[in-house]
């Protein structure tokens, strides 16, 4: 369980930091920066039925310890994923899976990190669905 002093602790990167961070998806590549754009009425979307091989990729330029990831579908609420897993990666080859969970029927999607170190992190959909899209209105990331 979180301590109080950890959940102060959890600082979330500023809207204006993670615009300028390079992102990158298995789908619908050139729609990836209106999870970043502070607008809810935007998003990312996977422009196909949820399956797994899917994911959403970003580089933050420099090591730091990420806390969580808060992904935000409330736009179209049964769009969140559903089944997935997270990976680390100090150098967008190497990667380390540090998260795997079947999501909560939730637009909201809270993520709890481990606190490792990371420059990347990738986000898997591994899930099926017959007539929803994967979409992100907004990426929330916390670190520390
Ligand atoms: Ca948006």
């Amino acid at each position: 369980m979180w301590q109080t002093s950890e959940i102060l602790a959890m600082v979330p990167v500023p809207r204006k930091e993670t615009k300028s961070w390079a992102l990158t998806a298995s789908d619908n590549q050139g729609r990836c920066r209106a999870a970043v754009d502070g607008r809810t009425d935007s998003r990312w979307d996977t422009q196909a039925t949820q399956h797994d091989g899917m994911w959403f990729a970003f580089d933050m330029g420099h090591e730091r310890p990420l806390r969580s990831l808060v992904l935000d579908s409330s736009g179209s609420t049964s769009d969140y994923p559903r089944e997935y897993s997270v990976d680390f990666s100090t150098d967008g080859t190497q990667w380390n899976q540090v998260v795997t969970k079947t999501a909560d029927s939730d637009a909201i999607t809270d993520i709890v990190l481990p606190a490792e170190k990371t420059r990347y992190g990738r986000i898997n959909q591994h899930g099926r669905s017959p007539d929803r899209f994967w979409s992100i209105d907004e990426l929330e990331v916390y670190t520390q």
